[in-house]
């Protein structure tokens, strides 16, 4: 079942319903969300269980999923974690609510050792807080809570609010995902969809039911929270290797390449690539870069801006050479010709994977470069409504000041990616611009990107053990304040 019948199933089975609901809490809500009849049915259970496990295998995934054990939160999650395990070939133990106070006590049920990298599994996320609950409860039994892996995101930013305690999030599917679908499909009218989104809305800057959710650092309000899968799997990568530094690798060398990015990939949780500068054959070292970045877990993103119309674009990503839409987890796209390049890389899902995604060029770091402020405010709206498939946004600024008043027009739940990052802000012959790596974090940058400064450096593996703890701990720092 792929993710647009499993959409409609839970419609049909009445798992998912549009009306006016009172919530526990007294709220009323334009939607109603409940996958307990949803487990109870064979094929919609093993559809949940597998539409979780694809995102941890499959192409360029890493050969065995990063967990020791996959642990269920009580009671719907239990029938799916059991199929998980089954899946993902790992042990499967359960999280009991309270704590046992008889026999040996404790709040696991099950034969796991002290010190596993467990993920943990849940049927839906609302605000992230039961999910911390239960992630300290596992640190409390000698576990590691490596993730939390969901059926449906229907937060308007759990992702982030957990990713700043360490915590990577998830989603099979996220509310905005079925928003999409049933509204395209006439199931929802558009009144009821912006009733949906309204209502999350309000929940994240804290106006609903749910305690003030908070906001990333660097989030502002002037965005409504959107919801993205393909941002979601680059904060669980975050999370899952402690690093948000990017390298930009452009090296047109293959061998000089993978001797640098072996050297640094256990510091990186990302690789961006120019497939088009690599000498040699295409098809050898695209393999060679696969299996580099399942060997080390990470994610493949490659720098390819394209900017022509739609149906030249959908050529560009799916053939040639480079055979891009195979491998890149990431592309970056040039919105200068219009929303309709979007349709024409995505647009045709066959074959691509539900979490690949656009990272749009907001802004540039190259000195003269034509952006207007203008331009740089309908390149983001235009992603903030196309986030089923828009992880973010590149961006770029003067300063932290200037970074920063860009971060807040984004709305929460993408990214903003910055490149032009360098120790030494000197820029360099080609107008380059470079601000430094803690500067970038604080103004509320989710990744650095850096190449030069780490692969033109006589030691680049210290270099990049050097950027990517000094953006880590940024990040550290920005998430305490935002507390
Ligand atoms: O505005 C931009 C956007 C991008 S993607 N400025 C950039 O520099 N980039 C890319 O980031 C650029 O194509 C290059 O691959 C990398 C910066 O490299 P560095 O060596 O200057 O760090």
């Amino acid at each position: 079942m792929n993710t647009r019948e499993f959409i409609h199933a839970l419609h049909d089975i009445g798992a998912i319903r549009f009306g006016s609901f009172t919530l526990r809490s007294g709220l009323v809500s334009p939607f109603y969300l409940d996958l307990r009849a949803a487990v109870t049915r064979p094929a919609l259970c093993r559809a949940m269980a597998e539409l979780i496990a694809d995102r941890y295998r499959g192409p360029g995934k890493p050969a065995a999923p990063p967990f020791d054990a996959v642990v269920g939160i009580p009671y719907t999650a239990i029938p799916i974690a059991t199929h998980l395990a089954t899946l993902l070939d790992l042990p499967m133990v359960m999280l009991r609510k309270e704590a046992k106070a008889w026999g040996t006590g404790g709040t696991i049920v099950g034969d796991i050792a002290l010190g596993s990298r467990c993920l943990l599994v849940d049927d839906l996320v609302t605000t992230g807080g039961s999910k911390r609950e239960a992630a300290d409860a596992l640190r409390a039994e000698g576990l590691v809570a490596q993730e939390i892996a969901v059926v449906v995101d229907r937060s308007a930013n759990a992702a982030a609010e957990l990713l700043a305690l360490g915590l990577g999030l998830t989603a099979a599917i996220t509310l905005d995902q079925i928003v999409a679908e049933l509204s395209q499909t006439g199931k929802l009218s558009a009144a009821q969809a912006e009733a949906v989104r309204t209502f999350t809305a309000g929940l994240q800057s804290g106006s609903g039911a749910s305690p003030a959710v908070g906001s990333p650092p660097g989030a502002g309000p002037l965005s409504p929270a959107v919801a993205s899968p393909s941002a979601q799997r680059v904060r669980a990568a975050i999370a899952r290797k402690r690093s948000n530094l990017v390298l930009s690798l452009d090296i047109d060398d293959p061998d000089r390449f993978f001797a640098v990015l072996e050297a640094t990939a256990d510091h990186l949780v990302m690789v961006k690539t120019h497939a088009d500068i690599m000498r040699g054959e295409s098809t050898a070292f695209v393999e060679r870069l696969t299996e580099t970045a399942r060997a080390h877990d990470l994610l493949l993103f490659e720098d390819r801006k394209f900017a022509d119309i739609g149906s030249t674009v959908r050529k560009q990503f799916r053939g040639g050479a480079g055979r891009i839409a195979e491998w890149a987890d990431l592309v970056t796209v040039h919105m200068i010709a219009g929303e309709a390049i979007l349709d024409g890389l995505f647009g045709d899902s066959e074959g691509l994977h539900p979490d690949q995604g656009a990272l749009l060029l907001a802004r540039m770091s190259s000195q003269g470069n034509l952006i207007t402020d203008e331009y740089t405010r309908r390149v983001i709206e235009t992603g903030a409504r196309r986030s089923d498939r828009v992880a973010g946004y590149i961006g770029h600024g003067e300063d932290e000041a200037d970074l920063r008043a860009m971060r807040d027009r984004i709305p929460a739940g993408q990214l903003l990616m910055v490149p032009g990052v360098h120790r030494a802000k000197a820029g360099d012959d080609l107008g380059q611009h470079y601000l430094d790596p803690a500067t970038a974090v604080r103004a509320g940058a989710d990744a650095i990107i850096v190449g030069r400064g780490i692969y033109a450096a006589a030691d680049p593996a210290a270099e990049a053990a050097w950027y990517r703890e000094t953006a880590w701990s940024a990040v550290r720092s920005g998430s305490k304040e935002a507390r």
